[in-house]
């Protein structure tokens, strides 16, 4: 009911009665009362007057439960949220989540997290109150070997998500990060758990760094934020609910194919380095080429100087451009 209340109080332009609340909820007048009193003391700064109702003033960077609700559409997905305070890793958590039976759809979103995963044992840096940290859990019908795309798929979620709700363009630096004027702004950690060639649950970890104002040192050449390349807040709520709705509907046509062969042309429209020179820093055999795009399977294709278009996995390699991070 709190979601509910925080949506029709965004949705409305002036004054809600509570008579409107109530009977659109069906629930009582103290029902209604008590749960404006809780948002107040969560951060809203509403308005009640009597006879005319209540006004949504100030939502602040809320990242409750009932916010982030209210800022999910009902789609095909069934949204569920668990947020924490502070946690080891949303993935971790996640993970045990899906272990215990939960279902496609929840999210799990910490203000902090004191372990944070990228790939490959690194670290990522999380602190609190200003970078979404969110899982998703997915249980796709896919082969383990499809999962990978997933990756992918959330990337391109993440991009749209944040020009959706705040109208910064973003470009993605294949395989999992968004970069934003050559810096790292989002990282995606996707994880499965398998059980005889059949996927349980997929866990994709999205890291975005919306109002962070300062990184460790050897970060600061790589990484950036939405506040430090606008000098502006963003509240945080809403770009997870526009990440979401957006995520929602690739995956929907990412599971259509079971590959990427509906999204590869707006993936590649977002492709940092499309056309450019890249090095491919593959642990056997590191090769310079030009990225041409991805194929149906996500995978990169680098043309070579002999014309070879070589179709390059993700997992196995890095790629840079010649000049800095992306
Ligand atoms: C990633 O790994 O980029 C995946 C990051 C996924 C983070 C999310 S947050 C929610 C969920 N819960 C988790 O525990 N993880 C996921 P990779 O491509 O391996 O990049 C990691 C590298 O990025 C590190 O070694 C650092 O160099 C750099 N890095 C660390 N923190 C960063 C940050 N906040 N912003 C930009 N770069 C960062």
């Amino acid at each position: 009911m709190k979601a509910e209340i925080i949506r029709l109080l965004k949705e409305c332009d002036g004054y809600l009665s509570g008579q409107e609340l109530c009977e659109r909820l069906g629930v009582s007048r103290t029902a209604v009362w008590k749960v404006i009193k809780q948002l107040e003391k969560e951060g809203y700064e509403i308005e009640a007057v009597r006879n005319r109702g209540y006004r949504l003033i100030e939502g602040g960077d809320v990242m409750t439960e009932a916010e982030i609700k209210s800022c999910l559409d009902k789609g095909f997905m069934d949204w569920n949220v668990v947020c924490y305070e502070e946690t080891d890793s949303t993935n971790i958590r996640a993970k045990h989540l899906a272990e215990e039976g939960a279902g496609e759809g929840t999210l799990v979103v910490a203000e902090r997290q004191n372990a944070g995963k990228g790939r490959r044992g690194r670290g990522w840096v999380s602190p609190c109150g200003t970078g979404i940290w969110m899982s998703l859990i997915l249980r796709p019908d896919i082969a383990p070997s499809q999962a990978s795309m997933v990756t992918l798929v959330a990337a391109l979620g993440v991009s749209q998500g944040i020009l959706r709700s705040t109208g910064i363009k973003t470009e993605i630096k294949w395989p999992n990060d968004i970069v934003l004027n050559g810096k790292k702004i989002c990282g995606i950690l996707t994880e499965m758990s398998t059980e005889l060639e059949t996927i349980q649950y997929v866990v994709v970890g999205i890291g975005i760094n919306v109002n962070i104002k300062e990184f460790p040192e050897e970060l600061s050449s790589s990484a950036t934020s939405l506040f430090l390349e606008t000098k502006g807040t963003h509240k945080r709520a809403p770009v997870i609910g526009a990440v979401a709705a957006a995520f929602e509907s690739y995956y929907k046509n990412f599971l259509k194919t079971g590959d990427l062969s509906l999204l590869k042309q707006e993936y590649e429209s977002r492709l940092a380095n499309r056309n450019r020179s890249v090095t491919v820093l593959s642990p056997t055999e590191p090769f310079e080429g030009i990225c041409r795009g991805i194929d149906d399977q996500g995978e990169l294709l680098v043309e070579r100087e002999s014309g070879e278009l070589c179709h390059v996995l993700s997992g196995e390699v890095s790629v840079r451009g010649l000049y800095g991070y992306v």
